[in-house]
C-alpha cells in the first residue's frame, strides 16, 4: 500500500478545517470497508486520510418533527438496532441488518455506504425511499439536497472535495409500515443482485400513501413512481398485489433494456417484491 498521512480529528470542526487544507488530495476514513479495498488496489491516491470515527458529532440516531436524522458514521449495527428505527423506519433496520457479515456491520458506516455511491448499496434503496435528504458540511457552510441527486450514477456524488456528509435525514409517512428485501451475495455475481423497499400507508385495506424504491436496477436506487401511483387508492387484495408484481417486472424490463442482467432480474423483482409485501402484511398484522 502506498504512503498516506493520517489525522484523526476530535471535532467536526477539526475536520472540516483539515478538508478545506488537503482539498482534493485528503479522503475521508470511516469504517474503512470500502476505502481500504480502493487503497489497496490503487484506485485512489491521497496524501492524506481523515479519520472521523473519533468524531461523537457524526454518531448517533435521534427523531425531530417526525423526522429520524442517523449521523453520517453510524454503524449499520447500530442503525439495524435502534428501537426508533425499528419502529418508524423499518426497511432501513431490515436493510443494515443483512450487509454484508457482523464484522462489516459493526464496521461500516451509514454515510461511507452512501457516498461510496454503489448501484447495490443495501441502505440506500431504504434512505430513498423515505425521501432521505443529505446534509453537507464544509468549512464554508451546510447545504442539503435530496440523497437522489447527491447520486451521481456509479461511484459518483457531488459532493465536494472540501465536504462531508454530516447527516441523512429521513421522513417517514406518519403511521406507515415499510419492509426491505434483497436478493443475492455480495460476492456472488452482481447480476444476481436486486433489492426492494415499499413504504405504506392503509386506511383500513386501502393503501392511502405508497413509497416504492428499488436497488441495483440503475447506477443509482431511484424511486419507483410508476408502482407507487398504482398503489395508492387500492385495495390491498391479493389481486392488486398480482398486479403490483407484474408491473415491477415491466418497469425493471423497461429499465435494463438489452442488458445481460435484464431476463433474470425482470424475474426475481418480484420475488423480491412479494417477500416485501408479505413482511408489511405480517408487520401490518402486529
Ligand atoms: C466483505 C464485504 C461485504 C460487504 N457487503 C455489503 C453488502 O452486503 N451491502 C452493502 O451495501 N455494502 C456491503 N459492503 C460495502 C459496505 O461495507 C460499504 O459500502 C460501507 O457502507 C462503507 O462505509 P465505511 O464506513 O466503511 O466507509 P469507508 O470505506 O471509510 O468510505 C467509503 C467512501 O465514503 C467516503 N466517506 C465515508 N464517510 C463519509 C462522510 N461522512 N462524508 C463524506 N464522505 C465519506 C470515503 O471517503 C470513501 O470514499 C461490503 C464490504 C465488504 C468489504
Amino acid at each position: 500500500m502506498q504512503k498516506v498521512g493520517y489525522y484523526r480529528p476530535e471535532t467536526l470542526e477539526e475536520a472540516l478545517e483539515l478538508l478545506a487544507t488537503g482539498q482534493e488530495n485528503y479522503k475521508i476514513l470511516a469504517g474503512g470497508t470500502d476505502l481500504v479495498l480502493y487503497l489497496r488496489e490503487r484506485k485512489i491516491k491521497p496524501t492524506a486520510l481523515v479519520d472521523i470515527t473519533h468524531i461523537a458529532a457524526l454518531k448517533g440516531i435521534a427523531e425531530f418533527d417526525g423526522k429520524i436524522v442517523i449521523k453520517a458514521a453510524t454503524t449499520f449495527t447500530e442503525v439495524a438496532n435502534s428501537q426508533l428505527v425499528r419502529e418508524k423506519v423499518p426497511a432501513l433496520a431490515d436493510a443494515c441488518s443483512v450487509v454484508g457479515s457482523p464484522q462489516i456491520r459493526n464496521q461500516g458506516t451509514i454515510g461511507g455506504n452512501i457516498i461510496n455511491a454503489s448501484p447495490a448499496a443495501d441502505s440506500v434503496p431504504a434512505l430513498v425511499l423515505f425521501d432521505g435528504v443529505a446534509k453537507l458540511r464544509s468549512k464554508n457552510g451546510s447545504r442539503e439536497l435530496l440523497l437522489t441527486d447527491l447520486l451521481q450514477g456509479s461511484g459518483k456524488t457531488s459532493l465536494a472535495p472540501d465536504e462531508l456528509l454530516e447527516e441523512v435525514i429521513l421522513n417517514p409517512y406518519p403511521q406507515s409500515i415499510s419492509g426491505f428485501y434483497k436478493l443475492g451475495r455480495r460476492n456472488a455475481l452482481a447480476i444476481s443482485r436486486i433489492s426492494g423497499a415499499v413504504e405504506i400507508v392503509f386506511s383500513s385495506n386501502k393503501v392511502e400513501k405508497a413509497r416504492v424504491a428499488l436497488g441495483s436496477v440503475a447506477p443509482n436506487p431511484f424511486r419507483a413512481k410508476e408502482l407507487e401511483e398504482f398503489l395508492v387508492g387500492r385495495e390491498f387484495t391479493n389481486e392488486t398485489k398480482e398486479q403490483f408484481l407484474l408491473l415491477a417486472k415491466k418497469l425493471v424490463a423497461e429499465k435494463l433494456g438489452s442488458r445481460a442482467s435484464a431476463p433474470y432480474k425482470r424475474e426475481a423483482v418480484a420475488g423480491v417484491m412479494r417477500e416485501v409485501l408479505n413482511l408489511i402484511e405480517l408487520r401490518r398484522g402486529r
